[in-house]
């Protein structure tokens, strides 16, 4: 009798528990994947990046890419949705707003015109006149198909009175917004333009999600500027992120997570996409050209550490992906900063670390210029800015 009593609260809880997990799962905004975590790195750790001098401290807001004029004016897009620019007397100007917050990469074009990737317009180009649209559609489709999605979703959510988001703090617009427009473009030797699309599915207030589901929703997309039409160059890349151009201009690097791929621009394998370096120790960003030929790669740290067990379990998965503070929890791009100097063979030369992320954190872009480097963060109000002999 005092058993079945027992019994019936226990079991009828348990019951509640399995109905409330695999509701869970129902309603899961995540159909997860395994994601295997690169081996250990066995360069050792250091503080270089802990040496940085920051660059408009207070005046930018989270600038996640860097790029230099022809004069070696500095340019940046913040999130308060302007681009800015630092003058070689060391002033900074608001130079063009682009209102929005969710322009991420940019470069300059040998016309001298500056290119940004709009993550919920697309790609745009920015010049004393102003700004304009390049691209907005591949074969067809808005580039950023998350971006009405993911609005439409965070109105509904609105109403209902619950707002669901995900993002790891990036940004300081409320509208939801796709990182499918464009995360980091560069122009090829023939004048057309490479950008990548780092999730097609997720928007940028919900790229954790596109980590934690782990499938290759990223693409890399190319616009002739003659035809103004933009094709899918490279297709299921897990998380595209940075692009950059050889020093010869005959290979184009992109990307995406753990490793980068060489796609031949030029030559007898002119065409054809191979691996440049894997296992990288960290989550790719931003790539770009250093002036000797090697290649400046900036790491996202994605899991704190003792959290790794997330990305092999399905269930922690769908767990982490229902709630916001979870996914802070697990999500370690706060905890560390981390670039890499790879050379024209793949080989990683140089590691620099703030191991604790106690000056500078989740830096998005390391661009060399004059000796120095150059670090854009989401998760800073400056440029860090690196005398290269102390690295
Ligand atoms: C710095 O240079 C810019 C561009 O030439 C100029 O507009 C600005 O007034 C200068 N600022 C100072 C403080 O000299
Ligand atoms: C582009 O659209 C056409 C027609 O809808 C389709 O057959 C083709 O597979 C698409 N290409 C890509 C790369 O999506
Ligand atoms: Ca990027």
């Amino acid at each position: 009798m005092a058993l079945k009593h027992l019994l019936t609260p226990f079991s009828g809880f348990l019951l509640a528990c399995l109905v409330a997990f695999s509701l869970q799962i129902y309603f899961s905004p995540i159909s997860p994947d395994p994601l295997h975590l690169p081996p250990p790195s066995h360069l050792p750790q250091n503080n270089i990046l802990q040496k940085v001098i920051k660059l408009g401290d207070g005046v930018l807001l989270e600038p996640e890419d860097v790029d230099v004029d022809k004069d070696g004016t500095i340019y940046t897009a913040t999130r308060d949705g302007w681009i800015k620019r630092l003058h070689k007397n060391g002033s900074w100007e608001n130079w063009k707003k682009v209102n929005t917050d969710t322009v991420l990469g940019i470069t300059f074009t040998k016309d001298g015109d500056l290119v940004a990737c709009d993550t919920d317009q697309g790609l745009l180009k920015i010049t004393e006149a102003g700004v304009t649209v390049l691209t907005s559609h591949v074969n067809g489709s808005k580039i950023s198909k998350t971006a009405e999605k993911e609005r439409k979703k965070e109105e509904e959510n609105e109403r209902g009175g619950r707002s669901k988001n995900y993002g790891v703090g990036i940004g300081v617009g409320g509208g939801g917004i796709g990182v499918g427009g464009g995360d980091d473009v560069i122009e090829g030797p023939d004048g057309s333009l490479y950008f990548s699309v780092a999730s097609t599915k997720f928007g940028l207030h919900d790229w954790y999600l596109d980590v934690l589901e782990a499938k290759p929703h990223g693409q890399l997309l190319k616009y002739d500027p003659s035809s103004r039409e933009t094709s899918v160059l490279l297709d299921h890349l897990g998380f595209a992120n940075g692009v950059a151009v050889s020093k010869d201009q005959d290979y184009l690097v992109v990307c995406e997570t753990w490793k980068c791929l060489r796609h031949w621009l030029e030559g007898k394998n002119k065409g054809k996409t191979e691996i440049f370096v894997e296992n990288l120790p960290g989550g790719p960003d931003n790539i770009n050209l250093a002036p000797d030929g090697s290649f400046w790669i900036a790491l996202l740290r994605l899991t704190r550490e003792g959290f790794e067990f997330v990305h092999t379990s399905k269930a922690a998965k769908h767990l982490v992906a229902a709630s916001r503070k979870l996914t802070e929890l697990v999500s370690g791009m706060r905890t560390e900063a981390m670039a890499v100097n790879v050379a024209a063979d793949g080989k990683i030369i140089k590691k620099l670390m703030d191991p604790d992320g106690s000056v500078i954190s989740f830096v998005t872009n390391a661009l060399e210029f004059e000796d120095h480097l150059y670090l854009g963060s989401l998760n800073a109000n400056f440029i860090g800015k690196l005398p290269l002999k102390d690295a």
